[in-house]
């Protein structure tokens, strides 16, 4: 094993044997296989938004140093965790995960061989796991769990939709998110009502740019 990647599973662990109190841990985790899949998993300026805009637009903050955490209640994390090329830390990662605070972990993998979801869930059991498929290949990898070993899954490339599900889940304990989600909601309903009108009223062509 390399020292980086012996250091990184070393902090994991170290992280696991500390009891900090949950204001200071992160609640969720997002893991991706690379850091390729960074524009689907986080979303893009260019592309879709995802995880990592779901939950800013809910007020979380993204935790970066265990030592100094946000001053934001509800913070995540983000790390790259490879099944194939580093499964010691694809262990290490789930393995600590509840013990580092978290309540559910967001896992997304692309490629044909998307194994980092279903193996993180059998591990972190019965911390729940959202799995990603990044690409649409990597859908029957990512949902084909046998029975017994549970996995909740989004469509492909759908993080967005992965952190509303994460964050619905801790609202089931925390009013405050519940709050939060019914706003976005009632904010994505004034929105599709903004468009129908704008639509509506100024006639297809216009709306469309065509004349
Ligand atoms: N992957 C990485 N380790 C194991 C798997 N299945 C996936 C990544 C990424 C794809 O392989 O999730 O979607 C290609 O990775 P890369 O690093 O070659 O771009």
């Amino acid at each position: 094993m390399t020292d980086e990647l012996d250091s990184l599973i070393g902090t994991l662990e170290t992280e696991a044997s500390r009891d900090r109190p949950p204001e200071e841990t992160p609640e969720i985790g997002i893991i991706m296989g690379s850091d390729s899949d960074l524009d689907v998993m986080a979303g893009s300026e260019e592309g879709r938004p995802g995880a990592y805009d779901a939950l800013t637009e809910l007020g979380f903050v993204e935790q970066t140093s265990y030592d100094e955490p946000p001053e934001a209640r509800f913070t995540f994390e983000t790390y790259v965790v490879s099944a194939h090329r580093t499964p010691d830390l694809l262990y290490a990662y789930a393995e600590t995960a509840a013990a580092r605070g978290l309540d559910v972990i967001i896992a997304g993998a692309g490629g044909k061989s998307a194994d980092l979801p279903n193996m993180t869930a059998s591990i972190a059991y019965p911390l729940p796991v959202i799995g990603v498929p990044v690409q649409e290949k990597s859908v029957d990898s990512v949902i084909g769990m046998p029975q017994g070993a549970p996995l909740v899954a989004v469509d492909a490339g759908k993080s967005f939709n992965a952190a509303l599900s994460a964050v619905q889940m801790l609202a089931r304990q925390h009013p405050d998110l519940e709050d939060r989600l019914r706003a976005y909601h009632e904010d994505l309903q004034a929105g599709v009502a903004d468009v129908s009108r704008d639509l509506h009223e100024r006639g297809t062509p216009d709306f469309q740019g065509r004349e």
